[in-house]
């Protein structure tokens, strides 16, 4: 019998993992990749018999997978809180799925341990933005100030090493970041002892002074507009940045544009924070674009449709 770890390399894949791992240690094969990657479970190569756990990543873009390892016998466990449809009806599938907006993964694995590792959860939570869920988990453990912003920086550093077109952009292959991250069952412990911690920090402070230092193309009160070079650490930092940016500019609508090395653009807009609805629409409008009210994305925007984005953009954030 062979176990897979089938996770969204993000910090919410990689908490909920490590906190299921480290209730019931088991060997197992991981498959993950960068943020974007989520049809993960079409490459798990379970036989009768397997048992697979799939964490963070949308049922309904694995459906097909879903049921044809279900068809072959193999037992899943499914746990996730984005849109999953249709949750097939199998005795050898296990799904606990939430897509409540304060809950993550991370979140669902610690209700089901009751607590046991909740820090990990905590670091979790805070890396899927979820400040307010991350807060209130948190208040059992009774942390400082201090303790809390450790456990937010590290939440922000996970979640900022999923980002790139390809896991060449990392710095840690996800499935590499969490062997580190798993002898540790105390964060903390992490914060203090681990090199990778430190590489991330210095890694996510470097890009973001790249970024910072990057003039808009288009600043008022309402619209900021950046194009970022094509770079490994534009693609790292620009969901990390726009994030930011947001927080900063709490009425203003924000547009990242990294440049493809083959031409045009990928996007990634942010509604204004106080107000938190249009950024879907707006994408969707053009061919590749997708996302959620707050926060989404164009895969490719081609040179030449520039301007037309940039006038959308403006109508769309009235
Ligand atoms: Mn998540």
């Amino acid at each position: 019998m062979a176990y897979f770890d089938v996770f969204n390399g993000d910090a919410d894949g990689i908490c909920a993992l490590q906190q299921l791992r480290l209730a019931r240690p088991l060997e197992s094969e991981l498959v993950t990749g960068v943020k974007r990657d989520i049809k993960l479970l079409e490459r798990v190569p379970a036989k009768s018999g397997d048992y697979v756990t799939t964490l963070d990543i949308s049922l309904d873009k694995n459906r097909e997978a879903l049921e044809a390892l279900l068809e072959r016998d193999v037992a899943v466990l499914y746990i996730d809180h984005h849109f999953a449809g249709n949750i097939p009806d199998h005795p050898s599938l296990e799904a606990v799925i939430d897509t409540a907006p304060e809950v993550c993964t991370a979140l669902l694995v610690n209700d089901r341990l009751g607590g046991k590792f909740l820090p990990w959860a905590v670091v979790a939570a805070f890396g899927d933005n979820l400040f307010d869920s991350a807060r209130r988990a948190a208040a059992p453990l009774g942390l400082d100030e201090t303790q809390s912003e450790e456990l937010q920086s590290l939440g922000l550093y996970i979640n900022y090493n999923a980002y790139g077109e390809s896991v060449e952009d990392l710095h840690f292959h996800p499935a590499d970041l969490y062997r580190k991250i798993q002898p540790y069952e105390n964060p903390f412990a992490f914060i203090r002892e681990e090199e990778a911690y430190r590489r991330l920090r210095e890694g996510y402070e470097e890009d973001m002074a790249n970024a910072r230092a990057v003039s808009p193309e288009i600043e008022t009160d309402t619209h900021a507009v950046y194009i970022l070079p094509d770079a490994a650490w534009s693609r790292r930092v620009s969901g990390v940045f726009g994030n930011e940016m947001a927080r900063q500019h709490p009425q203003r609508a924000h547009a990242l544009l990294t440049r493809k090395s083959h031409g045009g653009y990928v996007v990634s807009v942010r509604s204004p924070l106080a107000n938190k609805v249009g950024a879907d629409d707006l994408c969707r409008s053009f061919p590749t674009g997708g996302g959620r009210k707050a926060a989404a994305g164009i895969n490719h925007l081609p040179q030449e449709e520039l301007d037309e984005f940039v006038d959308r953009f403006h109508r769309a954030f009235p």
